[in-house]
């Protein structure tokens, strides 16, 4: 039996949305009172693509106010970024020696992120999720929140514990991580195109709500996001085929934490100009808050070095002491 540990990671590339709230970090904030949370600011998997190294720098902070913002609290949670932690990436080579190429040539994140021209694509990209199967594993963590983009890559996880486990006949070394996906809204849609997922590195700005937009903006990009003629169903079944609506309907559900079916049957036969302030209300009163912290804390850049700086000590110890093992069992030897 594992201790329960939750581990989970945000790439450091760009504002954070309501995507990456909804899908993620709201769930964060829910588990930090149950169980011991390690959530980490993975800057090694943002450089799978071109990073410039100022916004790099600059982002590892905006990620770390970001999660501060949103209620997470740093005495409570393990608060830390993965460059700063070596044993992830020495995990991560020896699962791309456990991992096998195939499993690799599966994963779908690979094929649309390193687009049509697939051989120009970083190999960090391709190896990708044996990192973040090392990020994970390197805490034993039991239980992973994330949206349901990163399944897949949970998958993988699984398959390369399971492997390593059978091939050095360590039978439950590595526990079989749990994913925790948000049941109303697994994948927040692009406000521009329901069937794209909301993103960082989408080139329009108006597809995405981000935690730092103020009142207007949000009220404007809602008033803006693409919908359909059809006036809102009473019944979940009315949503069939209607990308844009039930995109717009479950970020509604998921930020009042209602049921999908309560939504409809108190919107159901109006019309979306109607709905559209509503929900634009409804951002406004959770994100404007958390955009406010987010400038804040930025002027405070001494404090969150200071999380940063915590945070990384108490990850390096749980992780140095799960690597000690990890090489004994595999037979390598290191002097220090
Ligand atoms: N649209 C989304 N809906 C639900 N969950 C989402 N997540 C991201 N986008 C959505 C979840 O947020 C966590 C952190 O994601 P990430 O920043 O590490 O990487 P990503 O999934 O690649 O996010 P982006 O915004 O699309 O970034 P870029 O554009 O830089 O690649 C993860 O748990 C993810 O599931």
């Amino acid at each position: 039996m594992h201790k329960k540990r939750v581990f989970s990671g945000v790439q450091p590339t760009g504002n954070l949305h309501l995507g990456n709230y909804l899908g993620a970090i709201k769930n964060f904030v829910d588990l930090q009172n149950k169980f011991e949370c390690v959530y980490c600011i993975v800057d090694l998997h943002a450089i799978t693509n071109k990073q410039d190294p100022k916004e790099l720098k600059s982002n590892l902070f905006e990620t770390a106010a970001s999660f501060v913002a949103s209620g997470l609290d740093p005495e409570k949670n393990i608060i830390f970024n993965q460059a700063s932690v070596p044993a992830h990436s020495e995990l991560a080579w020896i699962f791309n020696c456990v991992a096998r190429i195939g499993w690799m040539n599966r994963m779908t994140q690979f094929k649309e992120k390193a687009g049509v021209n697939k051989e120009n694509a970083s190999v960090g990209l391709l190896v990708y999720p044996n990192l973040m199967a090392a990020d994970i594993l390197i805490y034993k963590a039991t239980h992973v929140p994330v949206g349901e983009d990163q399944k897949q890559h949970l998958e993988l996880t699984r398959d390369i514990a399971k492997k390593f486990n059978n091939d050095f006949k360590c039978d439950d070394f590595f526990p079989i991580v749990e994913p925790l996906i948000p049941k109303t809204i697994s994948r927040v849609m692009s406000l521009r195109d329901g069937k794209k997922k909301m993103s960082k590195s989408e080139s329009s700005d108006q597809s995405r709500i981000n935690l730092k937009d103020n009142k207007d903006l949000i009220e404007q990009k809602i008033k803006k996001a693409k919908t359909d003629n059809n006036p809102i169903p009473s019944e979940i079944d009315g949503l069939k085929n209607r990308h844009e609506a039930t995109n717009l309907i479950s970020i509604y559900a998921s930020i009042n934490n209602l049921e999908v079916s309560k939504v409809l049957k108190e919107f159901g036969g109006k019309n979306f100009s109607t709905f559209k302030s509503n929900l634009s209300e409804s951002i406004i009163e959770k994100i404007c808050p958390i955009g406010i912290e987010i400038n804040k804390l930025l002027k405070d850049k001494s404090y969150l070095n200071s999380i940063l700086e915590k945070g990384v000590k108490k990850a390096d110890l749980i992780a140095k002491n799960n690597l000690k093992d990890i090489y004994e069992i595999i037979g390598l030897t290191k002097f220090s």
